[in-house]
C-alpha cells in the first residue's frame, strides 16, 4: 500500500529509474533495467568499485530489454555498460569474459556483475557455453546472473518453453520469482549467491510477470548471510587460471554445490508463508505458480486465517534447483498430504520425493497427478489460478468436506467451463501487419513449397502460402539437406529474416551449399529485427555486405528485387548481382528453382511498422499517396482482402 502522501506530483517517466524514496512504477523489463542499477548502487554500499554488464539476445518474454536499456542509457551512466549481442551463445561467452578480470591482468574495476538474458530457446542454443562458463565459474568480486525467459503458454513463441532443465544441465541453480519485485530481490541475491559459491545464478522469468507491471513503495532489502563464514573449510570458488577441466569438475560438484544449498539454507531463501503445527495438508508452491495459488486460495475463500483453521500449511521455494533440503524436511512433518504446485513439468515434486524418502510416517506427496495417476496440476498447457483453485479445492473438501469450499469449488468449475467455450470464439489469429512485406515476399510460384523459420514470416505457416514446416532460429533450411537425400521433391524455397540471418543464418547456408542440395534461400530483408520490436540489426548488415557475405559462401546466384531497383547504382552491388522489380517475384522464383544448387533471393522492402515510425517522427517523407475502392462500384465480394492479404482492407457492406 502506497500512503497517499508519498505520491508524486511531479511524474516522469525516468521515475522508474530514480531512487529518490518516492515509489515508483514500472514492468517486468523495466524491474531488470532498474536490477543493474541496484546491483552497482549495493556494490558501491559494499565499498567495492566494481561495474555492471548486461549483454544477451532478444526474445520473449525478454523482447524489449535490449531497447528499455539503450533508452535508460543515460540513467545507467558509465559503469553500467550493455552490449547486444550477435547471438545468445557469443553473449554468454562475452560474459564469462568478464569474470576474467581478476585473473587476466590489472583491471580498471575490481570486478564485473554480469547479466545474460535470453529467451528458452536462446537458452538451450547456449548450452555449451553456459556448462563451460559455469564449470570455469564466477569471479570473486563479480557473479553471473543468468536471466532466462519462459514463454510458458507460447504466447509469442515456437515452443511452449521451460529452461530449468538447461539450466540444470548446466548445474546453474535456478531462482524463480513471483513478481516484478522479487524479479529485483532474486537479481541481486543471485549476483551475491554466485559470488558466494563460485556458480553462475539462473533467474526464471516468465511472460505473465515481464509483461505486467506495478507501482512499489520501495526498492527490496535484502539482508544475507556471510556463508563463507558458515563453512570455513571452503576455500576461494572463484574462477582461477590456471586451472584443468577435472578440477573444475570437483569444485562445482564438491564445493560450488554445497555452498549454493547451503546460501539457501541459512539465508531461508524458501520460507513457510503460513500454517502452524496442526496442519494437515501442505502446500508447495514455487514462481509464478505462487501468486496463482494465492488468487486460487482467495477464490476459494481461503484467506491465511481460514486456511490455517482448515489445516493447510503453505511454503513458498525460492530456488527450485537444488532444493534446499532441511526446510522441506521441516515443513513436511506432521503432514498427511502435500501438493505440489508448479508450472510445467515436475521438478521441485521430484526433488521433495527424493529429500522426504526414509522419512517416518512421510506424507503423500501429489502434483503433477494424483494418487490414481490423474492429472491435477497439468504440465502442458497453462497452470492458471483456476486450475489450481479446482485442483486444491478438491483435495480439500475430500478431507475436510467443507461446504463453503465445496460451494466455491462448483462457482469455480462453472466459471472455468464458460471460460473454456468462450475461448474458442474469441481468439485471435496473428496476421501480418498492414504493408508488411512478407504478405508479397512469402508467395512461391505454382508448384512450389517453402520452409517458414523464426520471424514474423512465420505466420506465412497459417496463411495460403504453401509454407509447410519450420526450423528453430539459424536452422533455416538445414532439415532440407536431411530431406531432399530421401524426397522426390526437387527444390524447395527457405525464408529468413535478415535478423535471423545475422544471429546465425548464414551458417545454415554454408551448410546447404557444402551439402549441395537445391534450395532458394528468400532472405527477407526487412531492416530490422521485426518479431521482437523492430530493433536494428546489431552490427552492420548493408545490402552490399550482404550480397558479399553469401557470394563468398559459394551460392550459385544471387537476384535482388525491389519495389524500386534503380535506387542501386550497378556499382553499389558486387558484380553478378541480377536485379528486379518486385512485380517480377513469381518469374525471378521460376527461374532460382531451376538452377540446381544453392541460390538466393533478397527481399529488400523495410518493415511496414518501421516505416510507420520513421514517418510518425518525420524521418521518411509520406508518399502521399491513396488508393480507394470507390464503394459505388464495390460489389462486396471482399476479393480484395483475400488478394491484398491485408487487414486494413475491410469489406463494405454495399
Ligand atoms: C534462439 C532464439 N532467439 C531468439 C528468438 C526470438 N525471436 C523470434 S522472432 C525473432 C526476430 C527474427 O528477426 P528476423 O529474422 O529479422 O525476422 P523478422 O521478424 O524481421 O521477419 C527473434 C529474435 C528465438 N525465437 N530463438
Amino acid at each position: 500500500m502506497i500512503a497517499l502522501s508519498m505520491l508524486r506530483t511531479n511524474v516522469s517517466l525516468d521515475d522508474r529509474y530514480r531512487f529518490d524514496g518516492r515509489p515508483f512504477y514500472l514492468n517486468g523489463t523495466q524491474s531488470l533495467v532498474r536490477l543493474t542499477m541496484l546491483e552497482l548502487r549495493r556494490r558501491r554500499a559494499q565499498g567495492r568499485h566494481t561495474a555492471v554488464y548486461a549483454t544477451g539476445y532478444r526474445g520473449s518474454p525478454l523482447g524489449g530489454f535490449d531497447q528499455a536499456m539503450m533508452g535508460a542509457a543515460k540513467l545507467l551512466g558509465k559503469d553500467i555498460v550493455f552490449q547486444p549481442g550477435m547471438n545468445e551463445d557469443l553473449a554468454a561467452t562475452a560474459v564469462w569474459g568478464t569474470q576474467q578480470l581478476g585473473t587476466f591482468g590489472p583491471g580498471r574495476y575490481e570486478g564485473v556483475s554480469a547479466l545474460w538474458y535470453g529467451k528458452g530457446p536462446g537458452v538451450d542454443r547456449t548450452g555449451d557455453v553456459l556448462k563451460h562458463g559455469n564449470l570455469a565459474g564466477s569471479a570473486g568480486e563479480g557473479g553471473v546472473l543468468v536471466v532466462a525467459g519462459d514463454d510458458h503458454t507460447c504466447k509469442s513463441s515456437t515452443t511452449a518453453h521451460q529452461s530449468e532443465f538447461s539450466l540444470i544441465a548446466a548445474m546453474i541453480p535456478v531462482l524463480a520469482p513471483s513478481s516484478i519485485a522479487e524479479q529485483m530481490e532474486y537479481g541481486l541475491i543471485g549476483w551475491e549467491l554466485s559470488r558466494a559459491s563460485g556458480l553462475w545464478a539462473g533467474l526464471k522469468v516468465v511472460t505473465e510477470i515481464m509483461d505486467s507491471s506495478e507501482s512499489l513503495a520501495a526498492d527490496p532489502m535484502i539482508r544475507l548471510v556471510n556463508t563463507e563464514a558458515l563453512m570455513p573449510s571452503t576455500k576461494s570458488l572463484s574462477l582461477r587460471w590456471p586451472d584443468t577441466p577435472l578440477a573444475q569438475e570437483e569444485r562445482l560438484h564438491r564445493h560450488k554445490m554445497p555452498a549454493a544449498i547451503e546460501f539457501a539454507r541459512a539465508n531461508r531463501l524458501d520460507r513457510v508463508i503460513f500454517g502452524n503445527r496442526q496442519a494437515r495438508l501442505g502446500i508447495i508452491t514455487v514462481g509464478k505458480a505462487y501468486a496463482d495459488t494465492r488468487q486460487a486460495m482467495s477464490d476459494l475463500g481461503l484467506n491465511e486465517h481460514r486456511a490455517v483453521a482448515l489445516g493447510i500449511r503453505l511454503y513458498k521455494v525460492a530456488m527450485p534447483w537444488p532444493l534446499e533440503p532441511a526446510g522441506i524436511r521441516e515443513f513436511a512433518s506432521g503432514l498427511e498430504e502435500i501438493l505440489v504446485i508448479e508450472e510445467k513439468r515436475s521438478l521441485v515434486e521430484d526433488q521433495v520425493r527424493r529429500h522426504l524418502y526414509g522419512m517416518q510416517n512421510p506424507p503423500r506427496i501429489l502434483g503433477k497427478h494424483d494418487e490414481e495417476g490423474m492429472w491435477l496440476f497439468p504440465s502442458d498447457g497453462d497452470l492458471g489460478a483456476g486450475v489450481i483453485a479446482r485442483g486444491i479445492g478438491g483435495r480439500i473438501v475430500r478431507a475436510t468436506q467443507d461446504r463453503a469450499v465445496s460451494a466455491a469449488l462448483t462457482r469455480i468449475n462453472m466459471a472455468l467451463n464458460a471460460a473454456g467455450a468462450i475461448e474458442q470464439f474469441t481468439t485471435r489469429p496473428p496476421h501480418f501487419c498492414p504493408g508488411c512485406p512478407h504478405s508479397a515476399s512469402t508467395k512461391v510460384p505454382e508448384g512450389s513449397k517453402a520452409f517458414a523459420g523464426i520471424g514474423c514470416h512465420y505466420l506465412a505457416l497459417s496463411m495460403e502460402r504453401r509454407t509447410e514446416g519450420f526450423t528453430q532460429m539459424g536452422g533455416e533450411g538445414a532439415n532440407w539437406i536431411g530431406l531432399a537425400a530421401f524426397s522426390s521433391t526437387e527444390h524447395v524455397f527457405q525464408n529468413i529474416g535478415d535478423g535471423t540471418y545475422f544471429h546465425s543464418g548464414s551458417l545454415a547456408i554454408r551448410a546447404a551449399v557444402a551439402a549441395n542440395v537445391n534450395i532458394t534461400y528468400k532472405i527477407l530483408y526487412n531492416h530490422a529485427v521485426a518479431m521482437t520490436g523492430g530493433q536494428a540489426i546489431d552490427g552492420e548488415l548493408t545490402l552490399r555486405r550482404l550480397c558479399r557475405q553469401v557470394a563468398a559462401e559459394g551460392v550459385k546466384q544471387i537476384v535482388l528485387v525491389s519495389d524500386d531497383p534503380a535506387r542501386y547504382p550497378r556499382d553499389a552491388l558486387p558484380n553478378g548481382i541480377e536485379m528486379h522489380h518486385r512485380d517480377e517475384i513469381d518469374a525471378v522464383q521460376r527461374s532460382l528453382r531451376e538452377t540446381k544448387g544453392v541460390t538466393v533471393l533478397i527481399y529488400d522492402q523495410t518493415c511496414a511498422t518501421e516505416v510507420r515510425r520513421l514517418r510518425k517522427r518525420g524521418k521518411l517523407p509520406d508518399p502521399g499517396l491513396t488508393i480507394i475502392i470507390n464503394d459505388l462500384v464495390c460489389e462486396g465480394c471482399g476479393d480484395c482482402s483475400h488478394a491484398s492479404n491485408c487487414l486494413a482492407v475491410i469489406p463494405l457492406e454495399t
